[in-house]
């Protein structure tokens, strides 16, 4: 067992590396340029409201949405400290319609990066927590060639690391190699990763639930009773449960992570795939959740298992706490199986 007392990201990452003999290094490169890049993100949300640079570019991004100059910062930010590292073979970010290719001035390499530079913007203005999420692949296509769309659409279970930053109360780095989840606080004042949060692992069953409520007409109907069902007294399980919703998934997913709870983001009859993003949101928290010990599904699948079929595509999810997550899924199927009865006897 290594001393964890000073453990900073980077020894963590090395001595992570040690356990797999014949590893070249060039992973903890990547992340360590990754971390860097979080360190600069960081320094400048803090520094959001004291500097001109909160408000609205006039541009939109690729969904349409309004983006902020911090939003452009920190995928500019991401992009520079990782492009020239000879680690990546290609990356995908929310910010960019299209994959984004390595310059051809530089080496490309056998690892593939999707990301969300700053999730939960739309939060910015009101001093709410946002964060930066990633997910590592290893490259699909021939190495030495810059690196393609297909290197950008595998599913999830194929990440070799994922993780996100929280930029709160203090900024937060959580990540899982598939082998425990680990959180790294920065410490300010010198710089630095520090292991605060070792082999973190989701409680089974929690009391906790977030979900956008003003959705609930649009909702399915095992959904409503679900959510109601949550909301009734009853000691033995523990009910009524707590209504936690921030609006921002970084920071609901890691309350959720360290006290447990159940996040929903559903389909509904105005949004039928959702809203969240398979490839950088749901996908790498995904990861994460199953390696706390959770479950992630979009009602019916594992997240981890759906197939891409474009990079800003966007899926249903239900993720948290095993148990919570397998009862919405039984609310959910109980009421399709009764619909489908009634159905039945209406044609008979
Ligand atoms: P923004 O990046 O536009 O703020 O969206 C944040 C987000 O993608 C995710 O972080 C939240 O969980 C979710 O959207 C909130 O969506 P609603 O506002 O529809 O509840």
């Amino acid at each position: 067992m290594p001393n964890t007392q000073f453990m900073t990201l980077a020894r963590h990452i090395i001595e992570g590396e040690r356990m797999h003999p014949g590893a070249t290094g060039e992973l903890s490169k990547l992340l360590h340029d990754l971390s860097l890049a979080a360190k600069i993100i960081s320094l400048e949300v803090n520094k959001a409201g004291l500097v001109d640079i909160i408000g609205f570019t006039g541009n939109h991004n690729v969904h349409g949405e309004q983006v902020k100059k911090l939003d452009v910062f920190a995928h500019d930010t991401m992009i520079q400290a990782l492009d020239h590292g000879g680690h990546l073979a290609v990356m995908a970010s929310e910010e960019s319609e299209d994959i984004v290719p390595i310059p051809t001035r530089f080496k490309v390499g056998k690892y593939v990066l999707l990301f969300d530079p700053l999730d939960g913007s739309s939060n910015i203005d009101a001093n709410i927590s946002i964060g930066t999420i990633f997910s590592i692949y290893r490259r699909v296509s021939p190495d030495g060639q810059p690196g393609t769309i297909e290197d950008c659409l595998q599913p999830g279970y194929k990440q070799i690391v994922a993780g996100y930053v929280v930029y709160g109360s203090s900024t937060i780095l959580v990540y899982s190699a598939g082998h425990g989840v680990h959180g790294f606080t920065l410490d300010p004042s010198f710089g630095e990763f520090l292991l605060s949060h070792q082999d973190i692992r989701i409680p089974k069953k929690s009391k906790i639930y977030s979900i956008n409520e003003g959705n609930y007409l649009y909702w399915h109907p095992g959904l409503k009773k679900y959510i109601k069902y949550l909301q009734e007294e009853d000691k033995a399980s523990e009910r009524p449960y707590s209504s936690r919703y921030i609006g921002s998934m970084v920071a609901d997913i890691h309350r959720n992570l360290l006290y447990g709870g159940i996040f929903m983001y559903p389909a509904d009859s105005r949004h039928p795939k959702g809203k969240l993003r398979l490839m950088y949101e749901c996908n790498p928290m995904a990861f994460l959740i199953e390696a706390a010990g959770g479950r992630a599904t979009d009602g019916k699948k594992r997240i981890l298992e759906l197939q891409p079929q474009e990079i800003h595509e966007r899926t249903p999810i239900f993720i948290g706490s095993e148990e919570d997550v397998k009862q919405v899924e039984e609310f959910m199927a109980r009421e399709e199986v009764a619909e489908e009865v009634l159905v039945n006897n209406k044609k008979s």
